[in-house]
């Protein structure tokens, strides 16, 4: 499970952090680590790939894709669910998805049907 794995570097750093800075400061509660499934987790769409190309997490969790090219559009279609496919990304703009139901969702680029991409929504 690397969620978990990275949660537990975050806590460990953050217990490092507060061990050396001031004594006087209470250590931040344990539950703001717990909120990083709260955030959304970025797949970056780079050299016409989705990266990564699978991205596993917990249901509930928002899934933003970012576009990360230079000057080529692409978009976000989840063709085999019946979903309309998401606008076209320029450069710099994302679209977000949020996963409700555990699966595997694959989908694909619509202007370049070689660019694929799965996620894997597993129960919490
Ligand atoms: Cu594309």
């Amino acid at each position: 499970m690397p969620r978990f794995r990275f949660v537990a570097v975050v806590l460990a750093a953050m217990t490092l952090v507060s061990a050396a800075g001031a004594a006087d400061a209470p250590a931040d509660p344990p539950e703001a680590a717990t909120e990083v499934g709260a955030e959304a987790a970025i797949v970056s769409i780079e050299k016409y790939s989705f990266v990564p190309a699978e991205l596993t997490v917990p249901v509930g969790t928002k899934v933003r894709w970012r576009n990360d090219e230079k000057r080529t559009s692409h978009s976000v279609w989840f063709q085999q669910d019946g979903i309309d496919e998401s606008p076209r990304l320029m450069p710099g703009e994302s679209f977000e998805r949020t996963f409700t139901a555990p699966g595997r969702y694959e989908y694909r680029c619509g202007p370049h049907e070689e660019m694929h991409g799965t996620v894997i929504v597993v129960p919490r």
